[in-house]
């Protein structure tokens, strides 16, 4: 009989190759579990898209867990109400004219959980650090992921690939992978403008209209729609992250399905 200590320890392994094996090739990559990220994957995975969000924290929510200024609230506009609905959300309106409200905490649980019991795989503690591409015609194939334990140490180790037909950029502020694809990818003619100043009716409303397909293979949602495209920011109102995330897997199943 093998020790509790060793059966633990074969249990993990076995199980987390298992899942390893299976996303080596998937049908979308999501980077970032923010809310326009964690939208989309639920909304992918249960139209059957095999769909995994790699989050490189150890945790999920991206900034709705710093609600506004630390307050633990945030809002959104009506327009948001079907995906909250969708997701089990809970809201009140408030009495600033088109203002719904909802706990920080819920929101990133439920976006969180809807997304798991859809079928979307959520992993934490993978950055993703690089993509896959081809050429003739230009496509992005996939990603390349390394541990955020090992990119926070500072050791040189070589990264492994997960293979996919779409990724989408949801990272945030940052637009991380947009970065990546503009300076490393040959033949991309990328510029990332950088998020403007706030304002934030014309933000919820572009961020949205602007949301979908970069070049064949890469998708932008969230707030990297706004790095990308030069749009102003609109502070805790989360309506377009929530929008955008819808919008982005209604446009990928649109193109892959
Ligand atoms: C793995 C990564 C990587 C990487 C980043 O910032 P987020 O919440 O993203 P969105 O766009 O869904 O939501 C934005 C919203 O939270 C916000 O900031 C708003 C509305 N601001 C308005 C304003 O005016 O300020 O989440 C992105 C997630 C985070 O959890 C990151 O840790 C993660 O992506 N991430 N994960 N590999 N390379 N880069």
């Amino acid at each position: 009989m093998r020790s509790l200590e060793e059966r633990i320890s074969r249990s993990i392994w076995r199980n987390t190759l298992r899942d390893w094996l299976e996303l080596s090739r998937v049908d979308v990559v999501i980077v970032g579990a923010g809310p326009s990220g964690m939208t989309a994957a639920k909304y992918l995975a249960e139209r059957g898209l095999k769909t995994v969000v790699f989050e490189r924290r150890l945790g999920f929510g991206g900034g709705i867990g710093g609600g506004g200024m630390l307050m633990h609230k945030v809002v959104v506009d009506e327009q948001a109400l079907p995906i909250l609905n969708d997701f089990g959300i809970r809201y009140f309106k408030d009495e600033e004219e088109g203002l719904y409200v909802i706990d920080a905490s819920e929101l990133m649980a439920k976006l969180a959980s809807r997304a798991i019991d859809s079928g979307a795989k959520i992993v934490n503690g993978v950055h993703v650090e690089d993509v896959i591409y081809r050429e003739n015609p230009l496509r992005i194939e996939g990603v390349v992921i390394q541990w955020s334990a090992v990119v926070l140490s500072g050791l040189h180790v070589d990264p492994l690939f997960v293979s996919s037909k779409a990724v989408v950029d949801a990272t945030g502020h940052d637009a991380e992978v947009l970065k990546i694809v503009a300076r490393k990818v040959p033949g991309v003619n990328m510029q990332l403008v950088g998020e403007r100043a706030a304002y934030s009716e014309a933000s919820e409303r572009l961020v949205v209209e602007r949301t979908g397909r970069v070049i064949p293979g890469l998708y932008v949602a969230g707030m990297a729609v706004a790095a990308l495209y030069g749009l102003p920011r609109m502070g805790p109102i989360f309506s377009s992250m929530l929008l955008s995330g819808r919008k982005v897997a209604e446009e990928i199943m649109r193109d892959i399905s």
